[in-house]
């Protein structure tokens, strides 16, 4: 019963050939699909002004930790320097700006006064190691794969909402070009 189904079913050439054709047509608009995902989670880039900030992330931190950082690169693709002056999200009561350098042989943290400058046609980068956000008193941890929002807010360009994506517990951002 079956069998005579399929030869009856049985397409002719071009019938399959059309087939295959849709097939790969499915598959490539999947694969479109995905590097569009992928993008909005690995490379994703906010605009506000003459501003681009890019990929945003941060990461996710052990039960109990009350501080996460925050990192992303800012570029001023505009004739003025502007400056980043605050920071806010719900994911803590609080975000500060720090810079990390080291002091007589010590690493040591310390937040920014005035806000961060981002010179006119400049890029500056907050990355582990030097300038990065810290968001204090943490609400909840942040867990890896999810994104929590942010408002940053610029002296010129003005307030822009970015989506931090929530990086691994072990992920430096070396790997990142956009960290440089
Ligand atoms: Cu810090």
């Amino acid at each position: 019963m079956s069998r005579s189904f399929r030869n009856a079913a049985r397409p002719t050439p071009g019938a399959l050939r059309h087939r295959i054709e849709e097939r790969l047509g499915i598959a490539v608009f999947t694969l479109a699909l995905l590097f569009l995902c992928a993008q909005t989670v690995f490379a994703h880039e906010f605009k506000i002004g003459d501003l681009e900030i890019g990929h945003p992330w941060s990461r996710a931190t052990p039960a109990g930790a009350k501080v996460a950082g925050g990192y992303f690169t800012i570029t001023n693709k505009g004739g003025t320097a502007d400056r980043l002056l605050s920071i806010s999200s719900d994911i803590s009561d609080k975000a500060e700006l720090h810079e990390m350098g080291v002091e007589d042989g010590v690493m040591t943290m310390r937040p920014v006064a005035g806000g961060l400058e981002i010179p006119a046609g400049g890029k500056v980068a907050l990355a582990p190691g030097g300038y990065h956000l810290m968001f204090v008193g943490l609400k909840r941890q942040p867990k890896q794969g999810e994104t929590f929002s942010a408002t940053l807010t610029f002296e010129k360009a003005g307030v822009v909402s970015v989506d931090f994506a929530v990086e691994g517990m072990g992920e430096t951002g070396a790997m990142d070009d956009h960290a440089n």
